[in-house]
Parts: C-alpha cells; sequence; structure tokens
C-alpha cells in the first residue's frame, strides 16, 4: 500500500524541524514506520549540495537561477533516493521542506519566473507530490526572535541565504499565502505562534485523521 507524504514549509524559526520530530515520534508511538527527511538535503549527494548553497565561502556570487536549479538537484535525488521507495514500502515521508519552497523563495522572493520556476520543480519531482503540507504561520518578528534566541546557543555558521533583506522574506511570506490560498484542501495552515505543545496539537488534529485512512 502506499504511504504517506506529509512536508511541512514556513519561514525560517516558524518551528518546522521541532514539528517535523514532535510528529515523528507520535507516528511512531502508534505504531507507523515513519522516514524523516530535508531540503535542500537527505542524501549523501543532497547534503553536498545544502553545504554549497547555505556555507560554501566559494557561494557568494551564486545567481538566482543556479540556486533554482540545485534546490532541485538535490530534490530529484532525494525524490528518487529516499522518497519514492519509502513511499512504495507503505512508509510515512515527513519532509522538512519541498517544492512549496521553491515556489515561495524562488519564485516569490527572488522574482524568477512562476512557470519557470514550476516547471523545473516538475522536472524534479515527477508526480510525487506531498498528500498534506503544513505550513507554519507565524509573523516575521516571532520568527527573528527564535533564530535570534537559537543562534545565541550555535557557533556561528554563515548562511548565504538567510543573509537575504527584510523585503525578501516580507515576499516569502507573501508566496506562502498565495499558496496556502490555491490549493486549501493540501495546504493547512497552522497558527505557529503558540508553545510547541499547542502547535504540536493543532498538527495532530490534522494527521491523525488522515493517518488512519491512509497509512498501514
Ligand atoms: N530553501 C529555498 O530557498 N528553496 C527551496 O526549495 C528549499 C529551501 C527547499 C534551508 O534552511 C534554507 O533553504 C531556507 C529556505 C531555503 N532558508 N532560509 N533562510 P534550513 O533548512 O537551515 O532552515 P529553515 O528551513 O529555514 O528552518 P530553521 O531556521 O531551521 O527553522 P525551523 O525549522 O522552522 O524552526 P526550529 O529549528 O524548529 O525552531 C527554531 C527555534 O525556535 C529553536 O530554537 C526552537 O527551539 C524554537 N521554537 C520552535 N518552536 C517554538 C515555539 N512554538 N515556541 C517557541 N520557540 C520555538
Amino acid at each position: 500500500m502506499k504511504g504517506l507524504f506529509i512536508s511541512f514549509e514556513g519561514t525560517e524559526g516558524s518551528g518546522k524541524t521541532t514539528q517535523v520530530a514532535l510528529l515523528a515520534e507520535s507516528l511512531r508511538d502508534w505504531g507507523r514506520r515513519v522516514r524523516v527527511v530535508r531540503e535542500p538535503g537527505g542524501t549523501p549527494i543532497g547534503e553536498e549540495i545544502r553545504h554549497t548553497l547555505k556555507h560554501s565561502q566559494q557561494n557568494q556570487a551564486m545567481a538566482w537561477e543556479t540556486e533554482l536549479l540545485l534546490m532541485n538537484a538535490s530534490r530529484a535525488q532525494l525524490v528518487r533516493e529516499v522518497i519514492r521507495p519509502a513511499l512504495a514500502a507503505g512508509e510515512i515521508v515527513l519532509c522538512d521542506r519541498f517544492a512549496d519552497s521553491t515556489i515561495a523563495y524562488q519564485g516569490y522572493g527572488r522574482g524568477l519566473d512562476l512557470e519557470i520556476v514550476r516547471q523545473v520543480i516538475q522536472i524534479a519531482v515527477g508526480d510525487t507530490k506531498p498528500d498534506l503540507t503544513l505550513l507554519l504561520d507565524v509573523p516575521p518578528g516571532v520568527s527573528r526572535e527564535r533564530l535570534r534566541s537559537r543562534q545565541a546557543t550555535l557557533p556561528f555558521l554563515r548562511d548565504r541565504i538567510e543573509e537575504a533583506d527584510a523585503a525578501f522574506f516580507e515576499r516569502v511570506a507573501r508566496g506562502y499565502r498565495a499558496i496556502a490560498a490555491a490549493e486549501p484542501q493540501r495546504v493547512r495552515v497552522i497558527d505557529a505562534t503558540g508553545s510547541v505543545e499547542q502547535v504540536r496539537a493543532a498538527i495532530w488534529r490534522e494527521v491523525a485523521p488522515l493517518v488512519a485512512l491512509k497509512a498501514t
């Protein structure tokens, strides 16, 4: 039986990684087989691409088109190496970002032509698309504050994408609102301003009925 594919989306610091881990724990407690992956990355090739995109000392001059293609090169590998086999084996795949990130960041944020962005995504994903997307929604102030407190606890690691200005992140947020409005059945907007446990409960309300229906 085909598994279930759930992606998490949202601006940085919205709590995606935290909630992916908690949902994986709840689903495993429920006896489900769960595969957790992230983008960009999630495979050995993808993790090398992630380093080039985010932290490499050589990435300062990266063109937006290069960024688009590298995001989707990582995705093409992840889909074929991990996501399709896991779904075919009946697992629940939880993906920390997927194709909507490209629409929001490279399309709305960088301003690349949306039709071309969609065509590149299509090459990467084919017919492998999320059954459900959880869009964690927080205002920019909350996002910045959470990132600031996390950074205070970690060694500094330069991140090219996070160096963009506030207007870029406002365009990204607008992109996410447009995606959610266009596909309300697939994309569920979760108010992620509450406590970790409140957000976890809101996510479970969306996921539990679907898992009960679809996954083994
Ligand atoms: N990108 C792209 O441009 N195009 C694409 O196609 C794809 C990605 C796939 C990936 O960065 C970058 O790539 C990202 C988009 C771009 N760039 N930016 N900028 P990443 O994977 O390193 O990081 P991220 O996806 O942006 O997420 P993040 O910064 O790691 O944040 P998060 O996963 O949403 O949040 P978190 O790590 O779970 O939580 C952040 C902090 O807040 C942490 O200290 C938590 O303990 C805390 N937290 C979490 N939830 C709460 C609640 N509810 N209350 C209080 N505090 C909380």
